[in-house]
């Protein structure tokens, strides 16, 4: 599905009520190699030996997310590795397996301001319209990044709800998710539960431990099943696909198990009218606050 220049069209609308919308050719193949050159040279450029070796997932089986690496990066650029495990990056010792350039999980999150190749996408009129056409007001961009799947061992990302990450009041957070590359089922495509953002209710939260020393899951509600394996739609998305995903959208993406990587850029948005609240993982900064899209 493409998108006019004014924003969506009646039909993209009603299929976005399923929680997510898939747009295909929204970019260019140039815009994609534009960013995938500039990720590879942040890559490239990072250095290991200053690094804390933060690896990264959204599961809960990690205590990854603690350090101040990780909980300061709202406003930088910095570099997440991934998880340890016998397939992952790192030998049983901790040393790295594979090439750092290789080695990587993600980058985040505030490239949508620091970094101008991911700004210019980000800022661009067409996105603009698409999220005016989503219905918000004052859309306000945050944590931005781009997830790497490198072949066989791009880790899979858990069942999740991004509002349980970027929780506001009322919920308004929304997903911006650009295929760099061709995302395929064996190299670590998304996959969706149609409709789960308003059957399954954002029952957790994923906030600052008091005193800002780590990171937690809070339960909202009990009792809440999650919808079985098989609810899952798989969803292969070309490069130059923009694809929207609902805060409270069930989604998931495996492990990339084939020989092609899997890069991809996501920025999120939430109503700057909405409230933030002060313990969500993410906080914005007086250097950088979160950024007005419109
Ligand atoms: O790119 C992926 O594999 C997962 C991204 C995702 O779930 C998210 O950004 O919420």
């Amino acid at each position: 599905m493409t998108v006019t220049a004014t924003g969506l069209t009646p039909e993209q609308k009603r299929k976005a009520k399923d929680g997510y919308l898939v747009l295909r050719d929204f970019f260019t193949l140039e815009d994609a190699q534009t960013l995938r050159t500039r990720a590879r040279e942040l890559l490239e450029g990072f250095d290991l030996e200053s690094h804390p070796k933060t690896k990264f997932s959204t599961g809960e089986e990690v205590d990854h997310v603690g350090d101040d690496y990780f909980l300061n990066s709202g406003d930088k650029v910095r570099f997440f590795f991934e998880e340890t495990r016998a397939e992952g990056a790192f030998d049983n010792e901790g040393n790295l397996k594979v090439d750092k350039v290789c080695a990587i999980n993600k980058i985040g999150h505030a490239l949508h301001e620091l970094e101008p190749a991911f700004k210019e996408l980000s800022m661009r009129p067409r996105v603009k319209q698409v999220v005016e056409s989503m219905g918000f007001e004052d859309p306000r961009i945050l944590q931005s990044m781009v997830i790497f799947k490198q072949p066989e061992i791009g880790g899979r990302v858990p069942p999740h709800q991004d509002s349980t990450f970027l929780y506001t009041t009322p919920l308004s957070a929304m997903g911006l998710w650009f295929a760099l590359e061709d995302c395929t089922p064996t190299n670590g495509c998304m996959h969706f539960v149609p409709g789960s953002h308003k059957t399954v209710p954002v029952y957790k939260r994923f906030v600052r431990k008091p005193g800002n020393v780590g990171t937690t899951f809070i339960t909202l509600k009990d009792g809440i099943k999650e919808p079985p394996e098989d609810a899952y739609v798989c969803e292969p998305t070309p490069v130059g696909s923009l694809v929207l995903i609902h805060g409270s959208v069930l989604h998931k993406s495996s492990q990339n198990q084939s020989n092609k990587s899997r890069w991809i850029y996501t920025f999120h948005v939430i109503e700057g009218n909405a409230k933030y609240a002060p313990d969500n993982w993410l906080q914005p900064t007086p250097e950088m606050p979160f950024t007005k899209l419109l």
